[in-house]
């Protein structure tokens, strides 16, 4: 009680100070991963105003380009495909390339880009950054065959809003090039610390600690329920029939959740559909998406506003053997109040006064 009736107050001072920032500024704590970047993917960031998860996404360009699939594929959080079939075999003179413009400007410390392996590898790749546009792009990144999940640590971070991919196949037998995702993380040394409107993946940051999923009700396989949480898009969940199958992922601590998203393994669906549920204590839930036919692929929901919950309850409906690789929850966790963060988290419109 005593939290709320602070929060409240500080909403209102912060009206009566007329604020009127956008973006959110996390002056506390975020977690870094092993490479001293932030665990937020700047790729996946959920954009307000545009109502996606999605960076703005240009065409491919080079010569003897030829796509299947779409360009989104690689940044749509799931083990889809962006397939190059390009050129003719062994032509060290095709290319492709796939220019991402972000939401925003960020110190870029490291990349992550992976592929569905073998002869789909890229034998050469290059990665170009630019704040200003495509037109004065500058290498930071290249290299010969990646590895499936490839990782390049930059030693001088790299500020960043239009990113630009080439990739190369000179495959003796074929150019056939299936780039599965490409993922962007700013540098956690540096200030300013990172900014958002309303929120990256808080199931990848784990920035309020542990995220855990847990199975509750239904059939399921013996697939680990820690598999759509694990970021590893080969690795999923599949019901087994016999009704709806429930599982539950706890975020840590309450969050201002405003999307999510379901990534499918290879194309994967549930055929009967899904709803999500949310709750701030774990035994009372609010459905706030029901979809009862086929939904697959990279499933991408938004809701109009921001809901408070630390729990999210997904439920597969009939218990689809569909393989799902990844759910992300898209937000910003409420920090304590009385910090800065607070006031502009409530300047940005994230927080609201609730119920005493
Ligand atoms: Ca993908
Ligand atoms: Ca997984």
């Amino acid at each position: 009680m005593t939290a709320i009736l602070k929060r409240v107050a500080v909403v209102a001072a912060v009206a009566a100070t007329q604020l009127t920032a956008v973006a959110v500024k996390f002056d506390y704590p975020f977690p870094l991963d092993a490479n001293g970047a932030y665990t937020a993917n700047v790729m996946r960031e959920y954009n307000a105003g545009a109502g996606t998860t999605k960076p703005v996404v240009g065409g491919a360009t080079g010569p003897g380009v030829s796509l299947e699939y779409s360009l989104l594929n690689s940044v749509d959080g799931a083990g889809e495909k962006t397939q190059w079939n390009g050129g003719t075999a062994n032509d060290p003179t095709k290319y492709a390339t796939v220019q991402y413009t972000l939401a925003d400007t960020y110190l870029i410390k490291e990349f992550n880009h992976s592929y569905l392996g073998g002869n789909t590898t890229p034998t050469s790749y290059q990665i170009s950054v630019s704040t200003t546009g495509f037109g004065a792009m500058t290498p930071v990144v290249s290299g010969g065959t990646p590895g499936t999940n490839q990782w390049d640590v930059l030693t001088t971070p790299v500020a960043a809003k239009y990113i630009e991919y080439r990739w190369q196949g000179t495959n003796p037998s074929y150019q056939y090039i299936m780039l599965q995702e490409f993922r962007a993380y700013a540098d956690g040394a540096n200030l300013p610390a990172i900014t958002t409107t309303a929120g990256f993946d808080v199931v990848a940051m784990r920035a309020s600690g542990p995220v855990t999923a847990t199975k509750v009700s239904g059939n399921w396989q013996y697939d680990s329920e820690n598999n759509i949480i694990d970021l590893d898009q080969f690795t999923y969940l599949r019901g087994a029939g016999g009704g709806d199958a429930l599982v539950v992922v706890d975020l840590g601590k309450t969050h201002a959740v405003q999307a999510f998203s379901l990534g499918f393994y290879q194309g994967q669906t549930w055929g009967s559909g899904a709803r999500i549920e949310l709750s701030e204590d774990g035994a009372s839930y609010t459905s706030v998406f029901s979809q009862t036919t086929s939904l697959g692929s990279a499933k991408e929901v938004y809701l109009a506003s921001p809901v408070d919950a630390r729990y999210v309850r997904l439920t597969n409906y009939g218990g689809s053997n569909g393989a799902l690789s990844d759910f992300q929850v898209f937000g910003v966790a409420i920090p304590e109040p009385a910090s800065a963060s607070l006031l502009l988290l409530s300047a940005a419109g994230l927080l609201r006064p609730r119920r005493g």
